[in-house]
């Protein structure tokens, strides 16, 4: 992929629309302008012009904007054709830039230019995918916030610290005569404190960006009958899946996708658990299983009046997948009376429902988002990936190892050298220090035309 390249593509979604944007970044975008719309129009303004094709007669008519390099989104020169959103019209200008020398984009190569060109970091890069994905206003104003550099900036701040702290101790080594007293000094270890602190908080906030995009997976089981399609249907306010009173109607995998304060969560409802089905029944508790070995969490659904002491999930039990945490939902409580409503400290914890009055559902969502560690905050909510949580876990470990040397060891160069890889595992959050292969990973995940 060379930068000389001039890229195409469309930057509207495919289909039909008001208008639809076409995005021609590089070298040759001015050359395209001057051929495609017989004149290069003026910079940054905007201009109404028809889209000649070879023979010089109108693909379409629209506004044409040109935005000199460096001062456009990619760095480079960009011109955007605004025309009528039709795919014809749209593959017609894109086809037509190829043939005067464009290439056609990969998935965000015009955000990859400006990352390549100092016009955001890999965090802020990042955000902007999160921004055009999200699935809440909580998810959207934390990728905002991220955009406008300020999970950039809290990890700049951590960078900072640590930085401080290698310089301190790089000064000790310089002088090998003082270097013991110096480790031993109680600043260092204070020092040392406040890093750490520092991390917790920064990645608290990655913890909290990174539910806010990905959200869990509950997966609904139980007995047939006990109330878990209701159960789906009530989370996700409409009746997405069949209720009937005949045992074995859900069969198919059931998904939804709702919101618990702007967390997303994926509500899986699955066949009922049970012997002797018929063969389409198998084949949905088959899928049941190898989706509950994938969920955040089961929610395993009782008949709360054909089974008060929950005999169905003692019998189940050995075949839900040991490591997903379960919670024993007990239905139908507005036909029994006297159960508490919830106790989420028994393991597994218990809540107490009726999926049809709503009665209990409250307690539901309380425990699912508590889980998840999922805290409403309001302000400082900032979108994270996987990705940046595990560069600032790496970056906290060496940080203690270099702790560990410090107290145990008094070895100046092997602490400062720790400090060191700790500053390279938060410099790859924002991309100053990342491999080729994983930039293409991270911008092959963005929309063409992004
Ligand atoms: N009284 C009462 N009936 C319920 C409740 N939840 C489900 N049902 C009824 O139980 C039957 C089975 O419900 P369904 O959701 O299809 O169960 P599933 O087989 O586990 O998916 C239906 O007749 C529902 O109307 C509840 O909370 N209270
Ligand atoms: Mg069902």
């Amino acid at each position: 992929m060379t930068r000389t390249d001039t890229i195409v593509a469309a930057a509207t979604p495919p289909g039909r629309g008001g208008v639809g944007i076409v995005r021609i970044s590089g070298p040759k975008a001015p050359e395209l302008a001057a051929v495609m719309l017989g004149e290069l129009p003026r910079a940054r303004h905007v201009t109404f012009a028809r889209f000649l094709d070879a023979q010089h007669e109108p693909i379409d008519a629209g506004l044409a904007l040109f935005f000199p390099a460096p001062h456009s989104y990619t760095g480079e020169h960009i011109l955007e054709l605004h025309g009528h959103g039709g795919p014809v019209v749209m593959d017609a200008l894109v086809a037509r830039a190829v043939e005067l020398g464009a290439r056609r984009a990969h998935a965000g190569e015009f955000t990859q230019r400006a990352f390549l060109n100092d016009k955001l970091d890999l965090a802020q890069a990042e955000a902007i995918a999160d921004l055009i994905d999200a699935g809440s206003r909580e998810a959207l104003r934390a990728a905002m916030r991220s955009l406008q550099g300020e999970f950039s900036a809290m990890v700049r701040g951590l960078t900072e610290a640590v930085i401080e702290l290698r310089s301190y101790v790089e000064a000790a080594i310089d002088f090998p005569e003082e270097e013991i007293d110096f480790l031993a000094d109680h600043e260092l270890s204070a020092r040392f404190e406040a890093v750490r602190d520092h991390f917790e908080g920064v990645l608290e906030s990655a913890r909290q960006g990174r539910l806010l995009r990905e959200g869990m997976t509950v997966v609904i089981a139980g007995r047939p009958n006990a109330g878990k399609s209701s159960l789906l249907n009530r989370l996700a306010g409409y009746d997405a899946a069949i209720v009937t009173a005949i045992p074995g109607t859900t069969r198919d995998v059931v998904r939804e996708r709702i919101h618990l304060d702007g967390m997303p969560l994926h509500v899986l409802d699955t066949a009922g658990l049970r012997q002797g089905g018929d063969l389409v029944e198998e084949e949905g508790m088959r899928r049941a299983q190898a989706e509950m070995q994938r969920a955040d969490r089961v929610l395993f659904v009782i008949d709360a009046v054909e089974d008060p002491s929950a005999t169905a999930f003692r019998e189940e039990r050995a075949r839900l997948p040991a490591d997903v945490p379960v919670t024993l939902v007990f239905n139908k409580c507005d036909l029994a009376v006297g159960l508490p409503v919830a106790d989420t400290l028994t393991r597994p914890p218990h809540i107490t429902l009726s999926a049809l009055s709503g009665q209990g559902l409250e307690e539901l969502r309380a425990h699912l988002k508590q889980c998840m560690g999922y805290q409403t905050v309001e302000a400082g909510a900032i979108s994270a990936r996987r990705r940046h949580l595990e560069a600032l876990e790496r970056a906290r470990e060496h940080t203690e190892e270099a702790a560990r040397q410090l107290t145990e060891h008094r070895a100046g160069e092997l602490v400062a050298e720790e400090l060191r890889a700790a500053q390279q595992a938060l410099s790859e959050i924002t991309g100053e220090f990342t491999s080729e292969d994983l930039l293409g990973r991270i911008f092959a995940g963005f929309c063409i035309g992004k």
